[in-house]
């Protein structure tokens, strides 16, 4: 197949994409994409549920295991979709969110006014720090002094440091607003323990499962502690007297959605089992590990990290002194085999078709079982393709570079221990 063929043949650097098993790609495929099941387990709309509510209420409980959570729900087709159901639950049209800056770091739905959490909402953003690059929480507390949101965003899809979930929550509270995570980008690393999860603070969390997770395509909620009171805090923030979750699960369908994809579900369920391995965790160090190494190999030839370096799985470069624009850097590399996304980096002086920067990831080359010598080899690479070096040869490289690598390494914990 030749999506097949590119993905082997090439670098996949973008960070929110990643390579699953073949159990999880086998259970995409499966006999369960015919069923219809629209509600809940148990509560089903259509008959012959009986096997997919099982199903269904395993990956649930798999989800609370994982990450410590008490209430999950499984449906969601994506982040988005999550997202939007989550405010679906608690806000009405009009009111306010504070969400970080989608220049910043943000995502289109934490309030960017293109997406409908930007139409129907009166969005506001915060930013990071001019100098560290890092969230500036005197920016977040001035945002909810000024416009008292409803819904306080944390999480990012392009910010490379660990985010103090904590120090979030305890602004929620003074200004006695909610709080909802988006992990989508570090899900991996807080099922794996490196980073802190946002589970015990925030009053809602939601994720992918297909970026550092490695699960298949799809979305979760979560929530944990005891937000699902009636009479608790988040039912009266949000002027709602049922439990929180029954009000989520309504938003999800008949809210947003029809049909629950139960091939998905089940294949999100492969990917909860996986993520509780340790050969998982091994794998997010080497994901962390290898970030590390880009970053420091790509500052060695000139290419600066935003923030100096990462914590994470994200190195997101400012490419001004190489004078090429992340648009032009995206393109020539996208030639040669190398497969990233343009990107604004903070205070971008061009805008964001241009942009200023590209954001690299390693999910997807670790789970080809590539290390951080690798990682030096692919720098190089880079710094060549932006320098204009021989662009065939280095395809050539890339593609015989490449072939040393499967898409997906059976995960063993020998593998990334070695
Ligand atoms: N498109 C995803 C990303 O690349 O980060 C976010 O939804």
């Amino acid at each position: 197949m030749e999506e097949e063929e590119r993905q082997k043949n090439g670098l996949e650097l973008i960070a929110s994409e990643n390579f699953v098993s073949p159990t999880i790609r086998s259970v995409c495929g499966s006999v369960l994409t015919h069923k219809y099941a629209e509600g809940y387990p148990g509560k089903r709309y259509y008959g012959g549920c009986e096997v997919v509510d099982k199903i269904e209420h395993e990956v649930q409980e798999q989800f609370k295991a994982l990450f410590q959570a008490e209430y999950v729900n499984v449906q969601p087709h994506s982040g988005s979709s999550a997202n939007l159901a989550v405010y679906f639950a608690s806000l009405k049209p009009g009111d306010t969110i504070l969400g970080m800056d989608l220049a910043h770091g943000g995502h289109l739905t934490h309030g960017s006014s293109v997406s409908i959490s930007g139409k129907w909402f009166h969005a506001v953003s915060y930013t990071v720090d001019r100098i560290s690059h890092t969230i500036d929480f005197d920016d977040v507390r001035a945002k909810l002094a000024k416009h008292r949101p409803k819904i306080l965003i944390a999480g990012a899809s392009s910010y490379s440091r660990i985010i103090d979930f904590a120090a979030f929550r305890t602004l929620a509270d003074e200004f006695d607003t909610l709080l909802l995570v988006d992990m989508a980008h570090i899900a991996g690393l807080v099922a794996a323990g490196l980073h802190p999860s946002p589970v015990e603070h925030a009053h809602f969390v939601t994720s992918t499962t297909h970026k550092t997770l490695r699960g298949p395509r799809g979305g979760i909620i979560l929530m944990g502690k005891d937000f699902d009171n009636p009479f608790g805090v988040v039912a009266q923030k949000s002027g709602r007297t049922k439990r929180m979750s029954e009000l989520l699960d309504a938003s999800i369908i008949p809210g947003i959605q029809g049909g629950p994809l139960l091939h998905i579900i089940a294949a999100k369920g492969v990917c909860a089992s996986e993520a509780a391995t340790p050969a998982f965790v091994q794998y997010q160090h080497q994901v962390c590990a290898n970030a590390q190494a880009l970053a420091e190999a790509c500052e060695s030839k000139g290419m600066m990290a935003v923030s100096g370096g990462t914590d994470n799985h994200i190195v997101l470069l400012d490419l001004r002194s190489q004078k090429i624009t992340g648009r032009d850097a995206e393109r020539i590399l996208d030639s040669v085999g190398i497969t990233v996304n343009k990107n604004m980096i903070p205070y971008d002086p061009n805008g964001p078709l241009t942009t200023s920067g590209i954001r690299l990831g390693t999910p997807a080359v670790t789970t080809r079982g590539m290390k951080e010598t690798d990682m030096h080899t692919i720098a190089e690479l880079i710094s060549r393709t932006l320098q204009g070096d021989d662009l065939d040869s280095i395809r050539k490289t890339v593609r015989e570079f490449a072939s040393h690598f499967p898409l997906f390494l059976e995960v063993s914990e020998e593998v990334y221990a070695k």
